[in-house]
């Protein structure tokens, strides 16, 4: 059951991937527990990216649409998807929100995921990375906890640096968790509320938009 599910979400992701290649769209899906900082690192990097293409932004969330008012505030298209009891977004529901949205050619798209360590690892969107997020706050073992998420991951966002000498977590050790599971990880430390670091992550994305 769970691979046939699987299967015909990988299908469909498929189908997302070629909208994105035709139009020339980067997209990706940003992941994380609940509270580590996607949304705003979203309204602290799409002002930056903003001048070099446009952003659109899916919104996943079980309920409310307060992720997709913070970023509509920002001016750029956003849909929200709320999954009700679902724990992610699958390839059908960013399919349809594509349906809805006027994406542009030679754009970027930010998904949302559902705040969620473990499901949202396993269902492919068509995107072109996946980004999880940790905070300083979560334990600098959560990549040996979470595995799966951090070996499909191809960017991780070390967020809340800012918190670092209050709390016990050695940033370090959480990068060395990280790269045991994936070697292959790109690794980035920033402080979104300091702006400590972000100018290297968009510099990343930009890079990602110019290379497609
Ligand atoms: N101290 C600190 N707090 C942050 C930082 N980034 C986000 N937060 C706070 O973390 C909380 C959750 O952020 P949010 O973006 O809603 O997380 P999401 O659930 O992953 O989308 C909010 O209260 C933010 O203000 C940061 O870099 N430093
Ligand atoms: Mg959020």
């Amino acid at each position: 059951m769970e691979q046939d599910v699987l299967l015909k979400n990988n299908l469909l992701a498929e189908r997302n991937r070629g909208y994105f290649e035709a139009r020339n769209i980067v997209a990706l899906n940003f992941l994380s527990s609940p509270g580590s900082g996607k949304t705003s690192l979203l309204e602290k990097t799409i002002p930056l990216l903003l001048g070099d293409f446009p952003v659109a932004v899916i919104e996943g969330d079980q309920q409310t649409t307060n992720d997709a008012d913070r970023i509509h505030a920002l001016g750029v298209p956003v849909i929200q998807v709320n999954t009700g009891s679902g724990c992610h977004l699958d390839a059908l529901m960013v399919n349809r929100a594509l349906k809805e949205m006027e994406l542009k050619d030679n754009s970027l798209l930010c998904i949302e995921n559902v705040g969620n360590l473990v499901c949202p690892a396993m269902f492919d969107l068509g995107e072109a990375k996946k980004i999880v997020v940790i905070s300083t706050t979560e334990g600098d073992d959560k990549p040996l906890k979470y595995p799966a998420m951090f070996h499909e991951a191809d960017i991780c966002v070390l967020n809340k640096t800012d918190l670092l000498p209050y709390v016990d977590f050695s940033a370090s050790r959480c990068r060395e968790n990280a790269m045991r599971v994936n070697h292959h990880l790109e690794w980035f430390e920033v402080s979104v509320k300091t702006g400590e670091g972000i100018e290297a992550l968009t510099g990343r994305i930009r890079q990602m938009v110019k290379d497609r």
